[in-house]
């Protein structure tokens, strides 16, 4: 069956006027706020393929949250968040990087990544409603987060993994993206097989499987970028 409907992008604020085959619409989003229809969904027949190409999934569902609410997200969380530098302790020497960060949880699961350790704080609501969301879109629970502000383009994250032991194995990490859009990247680890994607404002994205397995990822810095991104990432800790 056909339809021709008016669309809105939530990412441009255009609008196009389309025919398309209903199968192959998917309504998303939270119904309380605007429904959409991401031109992406039209168009592409797979709109939810795994990105990798072996080893592990990568799933990227685009801005799935309206402009306007992703912008009051990334307002509330910049301001409210209690944001601290990370630190990163590398072949005995102690780094502390402009990059802020805050680890959130159901308890105050104590994380250790790059040498250091973090006990996490109490969920802030946001990030507890975007938790909800996450969980809806990908279809995995998750009970802690670790948030990071990036103030522009010249703060990044290194090549690595998420492998860390307390983390449970082969688990699904979901990121929230708002605020600047950035290009995420991974590498395979023996391939060395490269795969992009631009983090757009209000997105999702998963991984999961065998991915931390056998690829790395990084957010590259980048001078194009002059605004602040922030990224809520969700895993689940193991005590
Ligand atoms: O900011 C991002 O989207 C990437 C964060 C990341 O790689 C991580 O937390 O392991």
């Amino acid at each position: 069956m056909a339809l021709a409907l008016c669309v809105e992008s939530p990412s441009s604020k255009s609008e196009s006027f389309c025919e398309f085959d209903v199968q192959r619409v998917t309504w998303r989003g939270d119904p309380s706020f605007f429904a959409y229809l991401s031109l992406m969904d039209l168009f592409n027949p797979n709109p939810h393929a795994n990105l990798l190409p072996q080893d592990g999934e990568v799933i990227y569902y685009g801005p799935i949250i309206p402009v306007n609410r992703a912008t009051a997200y990334f307002e509330d969380l910049f301001q409210n968040l209690p944001w601290k530098a990370d630190e990163a302790i590398l072949h005995g020497k102690h780094y502390v990087t402009d990059r802020k960060v805050v680890l959130m949880g159901d308890r105050p699961f104590v994380y250790r990544y790059s040498g250091v350790t973090k006990t996490a704080l109490p969920w802030a609501e946001p990030v507890l409603e975007l938790k909800q969301l996450a969980e809806k879109t990908t279809g995995h629970t998750y009970n802690s987060c670790l948030a990071n502000l990036y103030h522009n383009g010249s703060e990044s994250m290194a090549w690595h993994s998420d492998g860390e032991r307390n983390l449970q194995k082969d688990g699904a990490i979901a990121s929230v993206s708002l605020g600047a859009e950035r290009k995420f990247s991974f590498k395979h680890k023996d391939t060395q097989a490269k795969v992009d994607v631009l983090l757009q404002h209000g997105s999702i994205l998963v991984m999961k499987g065998t991915c931390q397995t056998h690829w790395l990822h990084r957010l590259p810095p980048t001078k194009k970028v002059q605004r602040p991104r922030i990224s809520l990432t969700f895993r689940t800790i193991v005590e």
